[in-house]
């Protein structure tokens, strides 16, 4: 079942029908069991037709996000650790990428507040203080306060490769700036944990011209997706719960860069298409 959080309200698309369900979104996204408890209040939630909602055309969505903090994992595929390492050779930064990539505990960054967040179909932004710009396409965690993954979403990890690469402890400033995170376009609910088969693909399209396309499953990742929530809620509490970006395997390669006015677009499998244009901050 997909979950889209609206201007009108919280909207649930699901197999049987569109339902509006009428309760503040970080309360209903932390309930526990949260499949199962949707499935269950199915009877009492006022069901709507699909005109009312029409995924297609609305411009209605926002990002699946309440008060939430998004948080997100590093160097978790062998193709980021690469392309850090080559960003950062030439500065002398680039033994840490290895290092973090074999290590037990893995990197984890704060990387936005609700506020900063791009829905689907909103801008994100490039710094205008930075050469070399890339989005991150990565499966996103949903996990509640009790520390259990319930949802996935998209992310995209927008990131400045050029302040990242001169120097590690420029991270926050390559990675936390206004519209850096986007997340949408809803949250996906599924039975049971989704398959490590599933595909993630990234387009970079600049006008008519593809400048980027290309896929990658999850299975890739070095580490598991419970392993990174466990160490996220070692020593911090989210009443609320929490996102999690859990690290990119798709780069562009070394000479590309984002301009404003391109699009980005992600689709993960069963999920759905995260579509963000490129922009700066005025
Ligand atoms: O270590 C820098 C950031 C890594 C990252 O964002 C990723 O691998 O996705
Ligand atoms: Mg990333």
């Amino acid at each position: 079942m997909h979950l889209y959080k609206t201007r009108k309200g919280n909207m649930l698309a699901y197999d049987l029908g569109h339902y509006v369900i009428g309760m503040d979104w970080d309360t209903l996204i932390n309930r526990d069991d949260l499949h199962r408890y949707i499935l269950g209040s199915l009877g009492a939630m006022k069901k709507i037709s699909k005109d009312d909602f029409d995924l297609a055309t609305t411009k209605d969505v926002s990002a699946p996000i309440g008060t939430q903090e998004v948080w997100a994992a590093g160097v978790t595929y062998l193709r980021s650790r690469n392309a850090r390492m080559e960003e950062a050779q030439d500065t002398g930064g680039a033994d840490c990428y290895q290092k973090v990539y074999e290590a037990e505990r893995p990197e984890l960054f704060f990387k936005s507040v609700a506020h900063r967040v791009a829905a689907d179909r909103e801008e994100v932004y490039i710094r205008n203080d930075s050469s070399w710009n890339v989005p991150e396409p990565e499966l996103t965690l949903y996990i509640n306060s009790k520390g259990t993954i319930q949802a996935y979403t998209i992310g995209n990890d927008m990131s400045s490769r050029s302040i990242e690469g001169e120097n590690p402890l420029y991270l926050p400033q390559a990675k936390v700036y206004e519209r850096s995170a986007a997340l949408g376009p809803c949250l996906y609910i599924p039975p049971k944990p989704i398959s490590l088969e599933t595909m993630i693909h990234l387009e970079i399209h600049r006008g008519d011209k593809m400048m980027f396309k290309d896929s990658t499953p999850v299975s890739r990742m070095k580490r598991s997706l419970t392993e990174l929530a466990a160490y996220l809620f070692r020593e911090c509490d989210f009443p609320v719960g929490c996102f999690l970006m859990t690290g990119t395997c798709l780069v562009p390669p070394n000479d590309f860069t984002l301009q404003k006015k391109d699009r980005v677009e992600i689709r993960i499998e069963g999920i759905g298409t995260l579509t963000n244009t490129v922009s700066g901050k005025p």
